[in-house]
């Protein structure tokens, strides 16, 4: 048994005893009572999921297990010379909560480049699909087409003991992570570089091998990549992407057909697919507006007109947060230290100037600030990544080190099949009068 799987079995074992007894011991204690609002507003709030990876406070943002992103800047191990994390630091943290040695993670790199072999058969599914077919859904195609690997379905048809289900899926976890960044490197060369596919460099980390394989080959832009890959990965249990897998995976439908499942909820523009949404829509400003300099007054009317043409202003708002994302801040800092005097950066930081306060005058959006996907599409252009169509595959393979991180601890703990109940509207209407 590899060192990580050994932690994550010895840490599992511990947590699982201590929290059968603890939700025996408080089965009745009340911790959340839940609003007609929340009913008929997408159960913002609702506590009703553990999810040991990372927690999101709506005032300070996201810390993965304990950690904020500036902290994680300083303590996750780096590659050598470069100053961002390495995603696969994260992973080993949020699997088994402990900030790995440079050694630990290099190891993990060595064993996701060998795990990474995706079958012919895969890539045949791709190159069946025109060539314009959007990147999300080629990429939850591809891993949709690799789930007849998955060793938890084999094993389950064999019989497998439901103690053994956090091996079989630990181990699924890790060779899809590992093969993620070639399927969605091939989708990436197919469909925007006429199918010229650039084979792995095995000495590279996980983040950087995956910007080599996209033919991106600047060196700031691996070390963004880096960055990218880590901030990306887990936002707690309740957004839509993650709480899909949680979803499915509780089915004992295994990670392959559960992250398949999580990525065509990211696909939607509420959620990931915002990050291709804003670029776009800058795209669309810069050619109405004839400038890719345009002054703040402009882009104020810009967002007026949006707003006035009954769309969202993509990459604002969030769920839960009240504050700037501190994924965003993260990536300005990025900007600002590799990056001088970019428009399309610019007009990024333009935007936190002037939309905040646009939208807090309509007197409705609870959360005015900039979220994860304000900033990326300007970084990626900066680097030559242009095709914006491909950008939320880039979160989606960031993604699966949180979400799957989560199935092990799922699977681990034994958490049941998931079942929320719901109500018909006269239901609920004789719910509210018996009550009031
Ligand atoms: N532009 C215009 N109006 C907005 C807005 C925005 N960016 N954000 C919220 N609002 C509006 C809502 O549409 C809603 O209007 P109605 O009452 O007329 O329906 C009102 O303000 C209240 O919404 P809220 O409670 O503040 O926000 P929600 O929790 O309902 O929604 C969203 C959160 C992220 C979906 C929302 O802010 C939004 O649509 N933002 C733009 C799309 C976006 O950037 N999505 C990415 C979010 C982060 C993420 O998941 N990344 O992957």
């Amino acid at each position: 048994m590899d060192l990580l799987k050994k932690k994550f079995e010895e840490k599992a074992t511990a947590l699982k005893a201590e929290m059968r007894a603890f939700s025996k011991e408080n089965a009745n204690v009340i911790v959340d009572q839940v609003k007609v609002a929340q009913v008929f507003g997408g159960m913002r709030g609702v506590k009703s999921m553990i999810w040991e990876a990372s927690q999101l406070d709506a005032q300070e943002g996201i810390r993965f297990r304990g950690y904020t992103i500036p902290e994680l800047k300083e303590i996750l191990p780096k590659a050598p010379g470069g100053k961002e994390p390495l995603p696969e630091g994260l992973f080993w943290l949020m699997l088994v909560d402990e900030i790995p040695t440079q050694e630990q993670v290099n190891w993990l790199s060595d064993e996701w480049e060998k795990r990474a072999k995706v079958s012919d058969s895969v890539y045949k599914v791709l190159d069946t699909l025109p060539a314009d077919t959007h990147p999300m859904t080629q990429f939850v195609l591809a891993i949709t087409a690799m789930q007849s690997d998955s060793i938890f379905s084999q094993k389950y048809s064999e019989g497998m003991s439901k103690h053994d289900y956090w091996d079989a899926t630990y181990e699924d976890a890790m060779n899809l992570i590992a093969k993620l960044p070639h399927v969605a490197a091939y989708i990436y060369r197919r469909t925007y570089h006429n199918g010229e596919h650039i084979a792995a460099d095995e000495s590279l980390d996980w983040a950087a091998n995956f910007a080599h394989m996209l033919g991106h080959n600047d060196p700031d832009f691996k070390s963004l990549m880096r960055l990218y890959l880590t901030i990306h990965a887990d936002h707690e249990g309740g957004n839509a992407s993650a709480h899909t897998v949680h979803l499915v995976n509780s089915t004992l439908s295994d990670v392959y057909l559960s992250f398949a499942a999580g990525m065509a909820s990211l696909a939607g523009p509420l959620h990931g697919l915002a990050n291709q949404e804003v670029i776009k829509w800058i795209f669309s400003m810069t050619e109405k507006l004839g400038t890719t300099k345009p002054s703040k007054e402009q882009i104020a009317q810009y967002v007026q007109d949006t707003l006035d043409s009954g769309q969202v202003i993509p990459g604002y708002g969030h769920a839960v947060l009240r504050k700037p994302d501190p994924r965003f801040t993260a990536q300005k800092t990025f900007a600002e230290e590799y990056i001088q005097d970019d428009d399309y950066v610019n007009i990024v930081w333009n935007l936190f100037d002037v939309v905040p306060g646009i939208l807090d005058s309509l007197g409705k959006v609870k959360n005015p600030w900039p979220n994860v996907d304000a900033h990326s599409g300007a970084l990626l252009v900066h680097y030559g990544l242009k095709e914006y169509g491909y950008y939320t595959v880039l979160f989606g393979v960031s993604r699966a080190l949180g979400v799957l991180a989560n199935s092990c601890w799922s699977r681990a703990l034994g958490f049941p099949l998931e079942r929320p109940k719901s109500h018909t509207f006269e239901k609920m209407k004789e719910i509210v009068k018996s009550v009031s």
